[in-house]
C-alpha cells in the first residue's frame, strides 16, 4: 500500500499499530486541526491530512473564482480534450486509485476498479459532451427576429461527497461541469480525504502540464464545518451533494436560503419485486449483489425484496443458499465477497438495525454478528443478514448503511407489491424480476415505480453513468451524470434579436411615440 499512495503522490504515510476510527485532532502548537484516516481494512493508520479552516478557504474561493474567468473563456471542446486527458491519466492510474478505494473505503478490489472505471466512462462521456452543449432555436411571434437558447457557464460548483462512493460520485459532477465551463471545488468524506488528495494531485498534473490554473480543480477537508463554508457562501451558484437525507436536508435549506442552487442525490431504500414470472437464478445474482455488494453501503443497495406469496419459500431457500457461500474479509484478497464496514460508528448502526428488526416482530434468517479474530481486528467486519419483516415497520422504513436484507411477502397482482414499494419516504432504486410483459409494463408506468431508477430483470445496483442518476422524495430530486443532467451546471439565457428596422412588441401591444 506504501508503493500504492507513492504513484498516487501521498507521502506522509504513517504506518500506525492502533485501531481506530477517522478523528479528529489538532496538531501540536499550530493548533492544525488534522483528519487521521484509519482503513477499516486492517484498522491502521494510513496517514493524517489537514483540515481545511477558513483562511485557507479563502484562499481556495480566490483560486478558483480567478481560474472561472479564464476557464471559462477556453472553448468547450478544448475542456473536453483537458478532461480526455484526465480520463487518460486515470486509465494509467486505474489499478493504484482503485486500491486505494478498496484500502481507505473497504470495498473489494474488483469494486474499486469498477469505480475508477466510471470516472473514465463519465469522462469519455463528458468530452463527447463538450461539443453538445446544446440549446434549442424558436419561432419567433415578431416579423424579423430570431429567438434561441444558449447555455452558459455558471462559476465556481461546490461538491460535496460520501464515503462510499469516494472517487466517482466527484468525477460524475466535475467532468460534467469542467466542459460545462465551470471550476470545482471538492470536498470528500472527512472518512476517505486521502482519495480526495489522490484524486486532486492526478487532475493538477493534467492541469499544469496544459498551463492552466490550478484553481479549476480545488479540495478542501474536513467535516460538515467545512461543508458549510460553501452551503453558505454566495459565490458558489450551485452545490452538489450526496449522502444522508438528514444532511441533504440542511444543505437544501442553507444553500435555498441564499437562492442558490443545489443538486442533492441522498439516500435510498431500494426494492427488487420478485413476481411470480421471475427467473429465480436471475433474482438471486440480482438481490444478492445488491444487498451484499460494498458491504451494504451504496445508495443503491437491495434494502427490500417483495417476493410473491407463491414463490417466496423457493427465492427465500435460494437467497439463504447463496449467502452461506459468501466470504466475508480483507476486501484487497479477491476471492473475497463482502469486505469491511466503513468504521466502528457504521457497525453501531448496523447492530442497532438488527436489534430493532427482532423488536418490531421480525424473523432473522440469517444472522448477523461482528466478526473478530484474525483478519477481522479492525472491527468493521460484519456478516450480511437477512430479516423477515412487514413493509410497516419502522426499521424497514429507514435505510441503514449495512448489509441487512429485508424479505417482504405481498399477495395477489403486482399493484401491490409496487404499493410497498413506493411506500417509502425515499425513491432512488427500484427493480422487477418478472418474464410477464404485463407486469413489467406496469412497473415502468406512470401508476408503477416512483422512483428515480427503475429496471427490470437487473437489481437495484450498479447504474450505468449513461443514465441521468438520482431519485425522488427523500433522495432529494437531482440528477447527476448522463443524459442531461449537465444542464444543472450550467446556467440559461435566452435570446431575441430583431433584424428589421422597426420595433414591433411582442403580445401585438401598440406604443406609439
Ligand atoms: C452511490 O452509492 O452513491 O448505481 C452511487 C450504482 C453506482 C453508483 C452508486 N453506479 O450502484
Amino acid at each position: 500500500i506504501r508503493t500504492v499512495l507513492n504513484t498516487l503522490g501521498i507521502e506522509s504515510l504513517n504506518e500506525g499499530t492502533s485501531t481506530g476510527t477517522n478523528s479528529f485532532s489538532t496538531n501540536g502548537s499550530d493548533n492544525v486541526p488534522i483528519i487521521e484516516s484509519y482503513s477499516p481494512v486492517d484498522g491502521l493508520l494510513i496517514a493524517s491530512v489537514v483540515a481545511t479552516s477558513k483562511k485557507d478557504y479563502e484562499t481556495v474561493i480566490d483560486a478558483a473564482t480567478a481560474a472561472f474567468k479564464s476557464w471559462r473563456m477556453v472553448p468547450a471542446p478544448q475542456r473536453g480534450e483537458i478532461v480526455r486527458q484526465f480520463g487518460d491519466k486515470l486509465r494509467d492510474h486505474k489499478e493504484t486509485l482503485g486500491k486505494l478505494v478498496s484500502y481507505e473505503m473497504g470495498k473489494s478490489y474488483q469494486e474499486g476498479l469498477g469505480e475508477v472505471q466510471e470516472m473514465i466512462d463519465i469522462c469519455d462521456f463528458a468530452v463527447g459532451l463538450s461539443r453538445q452543449l446544446h440549446g434549442l432555436t424558436m419561432h419567433s411571434e415578431r416579423p424579423g427576429h430570431r429567438m434561441y437558447e444558449q447555455y452558459h457557464p455558471l462559476g465556481v460548483v461546490g461538491i460535496i461527497s460520501a464515503f462510499n462512493f469516494p472517487v466517482a460520485v466527484w468525477s460524475w459532477n466535475t467532468a460534467l461541469a469542467w466542459v460545462c465551463g465551470d471550476v470545482c471545488i471538492w470536498k470528500p468524506s472527512e472518512k476517505t480525504p486521502l482519495c480526495g488528495i489522490a484524486c486532486q494531485n492526478i487532475i493538477a498534473e493534467v492541469l499544469k502540464e496544459n498551463g492552466l490554473p490550478e484553481g479549476v480543480s480545488c479540495l478542501i477537508n474536513g467535516d460538515y464545518k467545512v461543508g458549510e463554508f460553501m452551503t453558505k457562501d454566495t459565490r458558489i451558484p450551485l452545490i452538489s451533494a450526496t449522502g444522508s437525507t438528514r444532511m441533504g436536508k440542511i444543505v437544501a435549506q442553507e444553500v435555498a436560503a441564499r437562492l442558490g442552487k443545489s443538486l442533492l442525490e441522498l439516500g435510498g431504500n431500494n426494492a427488487i419485486i420478485v413476481t411470480p414470472d421471475a427467473d429465480i437464478k436471475m433474482t438471486v445474482i440480482g438481490a444478492v449483489f445488491g444487498s451484499v455488494g460494498t458491504a451494504g453501503q451504496r445508495c443503491t443497495s437491495t434494502r427490500r425484496l417483495i417476493i410473491h406469496e407463491s414463490i417466496y419459500n423457493k427465492v427465500k431457500q435460494a437467497i439463504v443458499d447463496a449467502y452461506k457461500q459468501l466470504n466475508i474479509g480483507n476486501p484487497l484478497d479477491e476471492t473475497n465477497h463482502v469486505g469491511p464496514l466503513i468504521d466502528t460508528e457504521a457497525v453501531g448502526m448496523y447492530n442497532n438495525a438488527l436489534e430493532r428488526v427482532v423488536k418490531e416482530g421480525g424473523n432473522l434468517i440469517v444472522e448477523g454478528k461482528v466478526l473478530t479474530g484474525k483478519g477481522y481486528e479492525s472491527g468493521c467486519y460484519v456478516k450480511p443478514a437477512i430479516a423477515e419483516a412487514e413493509a410497516h415497520f419502522n426499521i424497514v422504513q429507514d435505510e441503514t448503511f449495512a448489509p441487512i436484507l429485508y424479505l417482504l411477502k405481498y399477495a395477489g397482482d403486482v399493484e401491490n407489491a409496487i404499493d410497498i414499494q413506493n411506500n417509502v419516504a425515499q425513491g432512488l432504486s427500484s427493480a422487477i424480476m418478472t418474464n410477464n410483459l404485463r407486469e413489467a409494463e406496469r412497473f415502468l408506468s406512470h401508476a408503477g415505480s416512483d422512483c428515480g431508477i427503475a429496471n427490470v430483470n437487473i437489481g437495484t445496483s450498479g447504474a450505468e453513468i449513461g443514465g441521468a442518476f438520482g431519485g425522488e422524495k427523500d433522495t432529494g430530486g437531482g440528477r447527476e451524470s448522463g443524459s442531461d443532467a449537465w444542464k444543472i451546471y450550467m446556467r440559461r439565457q435566452t435570446n431575441t434579436i430583431n433584424y428589421t428596422a422597426e420595433l414591433p412588441l411582442a403580445q401585438g401591444i401598440k406604443f406609439d411615440l
